[in-house]
């Protein structure tokens, strides 16, 4: 995959650069298994065991109080933090942790940060999805720009904190469409594929999302603190 091999390569150079200090294990503050399940695919064959909170046994709820993506992936990243810091087998681990949502410009950015609260959590996608189609009834594809919004926050076994944000543009499609992804995947129309999101592949949407692309930020700023191994 072309995102992994220039991580790869990366991570090669680094390697050849400098001293580097060891960390192999970054947690991945998420309940989320679609979340999970795409960073996992994005950071596939690099040098970092991703480890999801449940399986590092530090699962905890995280009120998302911030009026952010910012700010709600470092309330979510800290929290895992801390505790992390309390176990022996994490104490040294990198906490990643992503705050994401579909901004709709024609609904003044709704649902953005509520994304995932957006008429209930436990309501199926099937029905949000329906109920955003319905409100887009009649707006012409000139006012129909939408974008999925990631903001991945890292902290840092010191402490130290950093923020990353990418977009990946796209609009409101007329119909859902799609089996991959998830969440709001199959009403996301991607122009430059001439597809809805949710009927790219993995590996496809990996490279333009906006996961992808704040992951790929991500490396970056382990290789400059030199968290290489
Ligand atoms: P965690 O807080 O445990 O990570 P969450 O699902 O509650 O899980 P968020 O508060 O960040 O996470 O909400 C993100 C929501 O935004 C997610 O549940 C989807 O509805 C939507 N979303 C984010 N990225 C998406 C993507 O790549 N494809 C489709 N929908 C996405």
């Amino acid at each position: 995959m072309y995102v992994n091999s220039q991580f790869a390569r990366c991570m090669a150079d680094a390697l050849a650069a400098q001293e580097v200090y060891i960390v192999r294990k970054i947690i991945f503050a998420t309940g989320n298994m679609g979340k999970l399940r795409e960073v996992k695919q994005i950071m596939e064959g690099l040098p970092y065991e991703i480890i999801s909170m449940k399986d590092a046994g530090l699962e905890t709820e995280v009120d998302e109080t911030g009026t952010s993506f910012e700010e709600n992936s470092l309330l979510k990243a800290k929290a895992i933090a801390e505790k992390a810091k309390e176990t022996e087998e994490y104490k040294d681990a990198l906490v990643l942790a992503d705050d994401s949502g579909f901004e709709v410009d024609y609904l003044n950015g709704e649902p953005g940060i509520y994304s995932a609260r957006y008429m209930g959590t436990d309501t199926p996608y099937s029905i949000k999805n329906k109920s955003i189609i319905d409100r887009m009834q009649g707006v012409p594809e000139l006012k129909r720009s939408a974008r999925f919004v990631a903001a991945i926050a890292c902290v840092f076994p010191d402490g130290k904190c950093e923020v990353v944000r990418d977009t990946f543009e796209g609009r409101v499609a007329y119909e859902a469409k799609g089996i991959y992804g998830f969440g709001y995947d199959p009403i996301m129309y991607v122009p430059e594929k001439g597809c809805n999101s949710g009927e790219l592949l993995p590996e496809e949407k990996n490279k333009i999302s906006h996961r992808g692309k704040a992951l790929m930020k991500i490396r970056e700023l382990l290789i400059n603190a030199g968290y290489t191994e």
